[in-house]
């Protein structure tokens, strides 16, 4: 786990999350369950058949602020439109893909400029939830096919959705499925990466933990009840009640703090060291260009025509500087003669009286 820096402490983290995945499955319930708040809104509260979450038809990008751990964090999250079972899909996902990457050319387009603006908005997403259908069997090919495509932008964290759909032994079953599926495919996932030698022995069996939950299984609810005369967010059943915080019965707790505190730091420096690094090398050698070094033939010369704009404008001020005193002077020289005149004018009055 990284060490959150005390600048950041103070100044407050943002973060980012995407959720992407079919339609239906619980993505748009999920970010308000996270944010513990009503992000995206129901139809109408009122009437029980309509009191479900919208269906997302763009991507919507809601920024909230949460304190966790006595850290402020101004967290992002990036609901997306579930993609349904038909043509449409690739559409649906590539303006998914395209986001993200928009986010990283104005990171690239800031970094390469000669005067850099001190402060700029960084909206790189740091994390992406996928959502995986709960049909128990396996991985479905759009399935894998979609995040090995994201995997290489951004950091894919994989959830089974509506896990309450699930008995527990057939989730661990199908948990064990889509990591064989994972594996067997090269999906690159975000699986808790540490270091043997660097990382010390409470970090790597934390990770190991979370590596053994993966994918997390997931259920959101803004309902409540009182238990014990507790409050607790649930989904309730005829036959019970499933608790969403309770990690007996979902892995939501574990995926909301490894999300927002514990992994936050490590998510946010692979998005900036790898993945960006990794997007902004393909994108420069693909116009042909090596790298941004000030050093470059094309920034020197951009530098060598802005002195010149400056030097020249200098020089102009000089002349105007110089043009104006000289009619100063030529002013004042007529003012003396004036002057003199009227003197003179005077002295000769005074004379002929
Ligand atoms: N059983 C179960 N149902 C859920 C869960 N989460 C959400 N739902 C229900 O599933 C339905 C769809 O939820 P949404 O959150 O709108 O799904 P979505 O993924 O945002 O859908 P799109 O916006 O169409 O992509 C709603 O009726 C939710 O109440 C869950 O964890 N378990
Ligand atoms: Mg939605």
């Amino acid at each position: 786990m990284a060490v959150i820096r005390r600048k950041n402490l103070k100044k407050g983290l943002n973060f980012t999350i995407m959720s992407v995945g079919a339609s239906g499955l619980g993505k748009s319930t999920f970010v308000n369950t996270l944010c513990e708040s009503a992000v995206f809104d129901k139809k109408d509260y009122s009437n029980p058949e309509q009191a479900a979450v919208e269906k997302t038809v763009e991507i919507t990008p809601v920024t909230v602020d949460l304190e966790e751990d006595g850290i402020k964090l101004s967290l992002t999250i990036i609901d997306t439109p579930g993609f349904g079972d038909n043509i449409n899909n690739e559409r649906c996902f590539n303006d998914i893909l395209n986001y993200i990457e928009a986010q990283y050319d104005y990171i690239l387009s800031e970094e390469s400029r000669i005067r850099r603006k001190p402060k700029y908005q960084d909206n790189r997403v740091h994390a992406c939830l996928y959502f995986i259908p709960p049909t128990g069997h396996a991985l479905r090919e759009l399935d894998i096919e979609f995040m090995r495509r994201l995997g290489s932008r951004v950091n894919v964290i994989p959830v089974i959705a509506k896990a309450d759909s699930l008995s527990p032994a057939e989730l661990v079953d199908f948990k064990k499925r889509i990591m064989e599926d994972i594996e067997y495919y090269k999906i690159p996932i975000y699986n808790f990466p540490y270091d043997d030698e660097i990382d010390d022995d409470e970090t790597i069996e934390e990770n190991n933990e979370l590596r053994a939950l993966l994918p997390f299984a997931v259920v959101g609810s803004e309902d409540e009840v009182i238990i014990n005369g507790r409050r607790v967010r649930c989904r309730q059943y005829p036959w019970g009640v499933v608790e969403i915080d309770n990690v007996k019965h979902c892995d939501f707790s574990k995926l909301r703090y490894m999300l927002l505190s514990s992994h936050l730091q490590d998510l946010k420096e692979i998005t900036h060291d790898i993945l960006y690094e990794q997007y902004r090398t393909e994108k420069l050698s693909r116009e042909g260009v090596v790298d941004l070094d000030s050093d470059l033939p094309e920034n020197r010369l951009k530098e060598e025509q802005l002195r010149r704009e400056e030097e020249r404008l200098r020089e102009r001020e000089l002349k105007v500087r110089a043009e104006l005193t000289a009619r100063q002077n030529e002013l004042l020289a007529k003012e003396e003669a004036l002057k003199n005149l009227e003197a003179k004018l005077s002295s000769q009055n005074n004379i002929n009286n």
